[in-house]
């Protein structure tokens, strides 16, 4: 699929024609909107927050992998609210920023910023998470994981762990924050795969948010509403952690009595699946920086980059995990 459009291509030339002559013109000084032509790219990033062991992982990876590229990076947490996103995102556009990077806490509702930034000639990248916009030429690519096959694993180790159980298997479900591409993808996936054996039944599924307390809360009212638990399917590693804490208290051996999927394989995660209080986990990988800085020299040179690129993972057993503890970098 083309990303990049005749008209796209144009202004970025124009945009690099521009900046050569301001270079030649004028050396290192400002050019009054907040965008230095000192042919330094300056990326405006929109994090989503601060909620998880993976999100802060991702945070590292762009702020040094920013640095290591020679890219002057503006940072934003949005802690958690789509309102802040599209402030900062307002913000880089006025600033002039040569590209915008973000991580769209939910999937919807980004069209009308989106066209300012298409207006103001800027490039968008797309990061870790995706927008529902039907006009794909209002960004230039979305760098990220599949979710979907994430929950689709997680559901098919399930399906082979309890392919003999004659009874129904009770499961319930931490979601991510509601409406973010990886809490609804993750719930598809993980759906359509259980659906192979109709023993295998979802009674109780909230959002937890992707934190630890959201995790511990939710899980707290799942064993007070339900006696019978045989399985949890957390959306991250930061909500099953936190729902240990609630299954202790309420009398129960993590990992034993309850079987508990997470995603995200974040050290923390992997210590309680090598631990054996977790039992398997997707893997998804926060380590986008370097990839990211690649993409925003690209699209900031004008060359065409993929719509779509998706992150390589993989998944862990307790024995898995065990063995790769020692090398994890986050
Ligand atoms: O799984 C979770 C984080 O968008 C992939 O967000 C990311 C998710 C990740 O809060 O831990």
């Amino acid at each position: 699929m083309r990303t990049q459009s005749a008209p796209w291509r144009a202004v970025a030339v124009l945009a690099s024609v521009l900046l050569v002559g301001g270079v030649a013109a004028c050396g290192n000084s400002d050019t009054g909107g907040g965008s230095k032509d000192d042919g330094k790219i300056t990326l405006g990033f929109s994090q989503v927050g601060a909620e998880s062991g993976w999100r802060t992982a991702n945070t590292t990876s762009i702020k040094e992998s920013a640095a290591a590229a020679g890219i002057e990076l503006k940072f934003d947490d949005a802690q958690q609210k789509q309102e802040n996103q599209i402030k900062a995102i307002r913000n880089y556009i006025q600033q002039k920023v040569d590209v915008i990077a973000f991580s769209p806490v939910v999937e919807s509702g980004w069209d009308t910023v989106l066209k300012e930034a298409k207006d103001a000639g800027i490039p968008v990248i797309l990061t870790d998470r995706s927008v529902d916009s039907a006009d794909k030429s209002l960004y230039k690519t979305f760098l990220g994981s599949d979710f979907v096959k994430e929950g689709r694993l997680a559901g098919e180790w399930l399906v082979e762990q309890k392919k003999t159980a004659s009874g129904p298997v009770n499961i319930v479900e931490l979601q991510g924050n509601t409406g973010a591409a990886p809490a609804n993808d993750r719930k598809k996936g993980f759906g359509e795969a259980i659906a192979a054996n109709p023993n295998l039944k979802i009674i109780a599924s909230q959002p937890g948010d992707f934190t630890r307390a959201g995790g511990k809360q939710v899980m707290e009212q799942f064993l007070k509403a339900n006696p019978k638990i045989d399985v949890l399917f957390a959306h991250n590693d930061d909500m099953g952690l936190g729902a240990l804490e609630a299954i202790t208290a309420a009398g129960k051996v993590p990992g034993k009595d309850i079987t508990i999927i997470t995603v995200d394989a974040v050290k923390d995660g992997m210590q309680a699946l090598a631990d054996g209080k977790f039992n398997f986990i997707a893997e998804c990988s926060p380590l986008l920086g370097p990839q990211l800085m690649d993409l925003a020299k690209k699209v900031h040179a004008g060359e065409e980059v993929p719509a779509r690129i998706e992150t390589e993972e993989t998944t862990f057993t307790t024995e898995q995990a065990k063995e790769a503890l020692p090398n994890r970098k986050y």
